[in-house]
């Protein structure tokens, strides 16, 4: 089949999912088409059936605002015709649910019938879209796709519950390609960060108010007073100024190194011991998932769709939000010898794998092939 699959292009959640699943569609014979502002961070070479096409919104000195959802529509319409696309999916209710809508609807102008299927994510629904500004368009846009997809159970009841929502949610979970990381990396380089008896705890996220980077921080402390340990901190986003003198003040700066975005998280979960997500909202928590399959036990919040990743007591802890004392106390239960560890360790991968993309993927592909086949039936179509 021939998809367009619309996200945003950054380090978020939303996008590497949106971008992995392109990849892993392109390697099973289908032709993929990107349409967003820039290039995803995670893809790689462009072939010939993998493409890419750039939303350029030209800047107008009478616009406050750039009108990025015309430009996408428009450019939506262009790609739909120009390349005989069969799909459009698009990631995050916002605004390319409300944008794909109305590619939809000019090319039924064109007597061009192409089925849109939303995947919502998580902050479209909880944080953003469920601000009174944005609520009646997100609404809308989610009641006028063909399909709709949610990452998690916990999202699609949370949707059920903001919005008035008319038809149905399939939930399809976030993935992994575990044949990715059957062949882990032999040497760790743990050595750079760390001294052999240190234990390495990770933290990777956008930074946002909404993943608590404060306990992140305040979780550590607790555990390096027990056990020699270093904290990896890995993203870039609003929190992250706050979080260097946070630990200026608990007298850590030297045992906490900031990172900055990368693009070997691989390679850092690979020397990392214990993964940190204390988030105060999480549709997901793709980042615990990867953690998991590089071999690495979490350390969560039991917030919105995390326990649907981490097992409680298997292949870490969950906590209430918050209660940094308990994430710690469960930290050291997981650290507290090789052995511990190293059952957690095995628990996270064997349990990552319930995700395989082996698993998923064919949901998105029977999603495909019946929105394709019903595209003329008057009760699918808007
Ligand atoms: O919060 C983030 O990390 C970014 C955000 C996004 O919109 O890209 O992530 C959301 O989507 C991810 C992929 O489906 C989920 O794994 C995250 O849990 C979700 N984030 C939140 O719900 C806060």
């Amino acid at each position: 089949m021939k998809i367009a699959i619309v996200c945003y292009p950054t380090w978020g959640g939303s996008g590497v999912v949106a971008t992995e699943l392109g990849i892993a569609l392109a390697n099973r014979g289908h032709e993929v088409h990107f349409v967003t502002y820039r290039q995803p961070v995670r893809l790689g070479l462009l072939n010939n059936r993998i493409h890419f096409h750039e939303v350029h919104v030209p800047e107008y000195p009478l616009f406050k605002y750039q009108p990025y959802e015309l430009a996408l529509s428009s450019k939506l319409v262009d790609t739909v015709k120009l390349y005989g696309i069969d799909v459009l999916h698009v990631h995050y209710a916002i605004p390319h649910a409300y944008a794909g809508y109305m590619a939809k609807k000019m090319l039924e102008e064109e007597n061009i019938h192409i089925p849109m299927i939303t995947t919502l994510h998580g902050t479209d629904i909880t944080l953003v879209g469920n601000h009174p500004f944005y609520r009646p368009a997100v609404t809308f846009s989610i009641n006028n796709s063909d399909v709709v997809t949610s990452v998690s159970k916990s999202l699609k009841n949370q949707t059920l519950n903001l919005f008035d929502i008319k038809v149905d949610i399939e939930v399809v979970p976030n993935f992994i390609d575990k044949s990715k990381y059957s062949s882990s990396f032999t040497d760790c380089q743990r050595s750079l960060m760390a001294i052999d008896n240190e234990r390495i705890l990770t933290h990777i996220s956008n930074f946002r108010k909404v993943k608590r980077i404060p306990d992140v921080i305040q979780v550590f402390d607790r555990v390096r007073k027990k056990i020699p340990a270093k904290l990896v901190m890995v993203g870039e986003g609003p929190e992250k100024e706050a979080a260097e003198l946070l630990c200026e003040k608990l007298g850590i700066a030297e045992k906490v190194i900031f990172l900055g975005n990368s693009n070997e998280i691989d390679r850092i979960l690979c020397f990392s011991d214990l993964f940190l997500l204390p988030s105060e909202s999480e549709s997901f928590g793709l980042a615990a998932l990867e953690a998991m399959i590089n071999k690495v036990p979490v350390i969560s919040s039991n917030a919105g769709g995390i326990p649907e990743v981490n097992e409680q007591g298997i292949t870490g802890f969950l906590s209430e939000i918050g209660d940094v004392e308990d994430m710690a106390n469960n930290a050291l239960k997981i650290l507290k010898d090789d052995e511990a560890l190293e059952e957690f360790k095995l628990n996270a991968v064997k349990s990552a794998q319930r995700f395989d993309i082996l698993n998923v993927l064919p949901l998105y592909e029977e999603i495909y092939e019946k929105a394709y086949n019903s595209r003329f039936d008057k009760n699918f179509i808007k």
